[in-house]
């Protein structure tokens, strides 16, 4: 992919698929997720059907972090510019720390699904990826066991790195998912209204991982503390991004788009960014949102503002 990277990069041709960033990485992708599979192998059965439950074929989701790591770690791969001489790095070596950084894009999506299996439980979902949430079909204490039990494979492929700087950076992540979904269940309503309030949550509970996965992806690629900020900053904005998308897509996907109920986070209860962008404007929606939606005709009133 470096190789194809540099031909484009070099006549400066724009093809048709260099502009998917999914098609460029689709190979790689196919071996972490082959990866995947086999790194929730147990001899325990419940365990294991649980665990292997969203990382089968076809209900992987959209593998959008994997993604943009290994577009990550082919931007930082490359040979660094403007050094004379070119410092290209051996065929071995290169090897070895592609097959590094695909380990943190297994890891990344490794805390992802358990997360995603602990949200499930907390929120009480019924679908997620298309496919009735494991809560619905083996039940909360198998999911919180599942998501457990992944967190610790998790845990055993950072230790194989052997790079204190990574685990740690990985380490807290976990701590940050938990301190976002922490702010989302036990806010005041001013915290609810407030934008403030919604960024530093949006980053622990979404951009955190993001973030400090692209800056490990730097770390192993021996780049300077000043490219692994700039990881971290592209992974911050991107994952904060992502975030305002997909509140906005709470709105307006459908149930089939989305893998989950549409208006999920709503009737949750949760103030998404659009509901803040529109108290902005009316500030009678405040009384509705202070209100709550468990009485649904709520949720009518707040999507007329909407
Ligand atoms: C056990 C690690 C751990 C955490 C516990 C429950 C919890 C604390 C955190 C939940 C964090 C959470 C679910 C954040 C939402 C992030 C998000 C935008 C999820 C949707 O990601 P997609 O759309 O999903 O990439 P797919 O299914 O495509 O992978």
């Amino acid at each position: 992919h470096c190789s194809r990277y540099q031909i484009h990069h070099q006549t400066s041709s724009i093809v048709e698929d260099e502009l998917d960033p999914f098609s460029l990485v689709a190979d790689e992708l196919s071996l972490v997720s082959n990866k995947l599979r086999a790194m929730v192998v147990t001899e325990v059965p419940k365990l294991a059907s649980a665990a292997e439950y969203f990382f089968k074929m076809g209900v992987e989701g959209k593998r959008f972090r994997p993604t943009v790591l290994l577009l990550m770690s082919t931007a930082l791969n490359l040979p660094i510019p403007n050094c004379s001489p070119p410092i290209e790095l051996e065929d071995t070596l290169t090897t070895d720390l592609r097959s590094r950084q695909q380990c943190i894009a297994e890891i990344t999506e490794m805390i992802h699904v358990a997360s995603l299996l602990h949200d499930d439980v907390l929120d009480d979902a019924d679908t997620r990826r298309g496919i009735g949430s494991l809560n619905v079909v083996m039940g909360n204490k198998l999911s919180v066991l599942a998501g457990d039990f992944l967190l610790s494979r998790a845990c055993v492929a950072l230790a194989s790195l052997k790079n204190t700087e990574v685990v740690s950076l990985l380490a807290k992540v976990v701590e940050h998912l938990v301190t976002g979904e922490t702010m989302q269940m036990t806010t005041t309503s001013d915290q609810r209204c407030s934008m403030e309030h919604y960024m530093q949550k949006t980053y622990y509970k979404t951009a955190s991982l993001i973030s400090n996965s692209c800056k490990a992806i730097a770390i192993l690629a021996g780049q300077t503390a000043e490219v692994a900020m700039l990881a971290f900053d592209y992974g911050k904005n991107l994952g904060l991004a992502f975030q305002l998308i997909d509140d906005v897509l709470d709105f307006t996907g459908t149930s089939a788009s989305l893998g989950k109920g549409s208006l999920s986070d709503i009737c949750h209860g949760i103030v998404t960014a659009p509901m803040l962008f529109a108290m902005e404007e009316f500030p009678h929606l405040r009384a509705i949102v202070d209100e709550g939606f468990e009485n649904h005709k709520n949720i009518d009133l707040a999507l007329e503002y909407l």
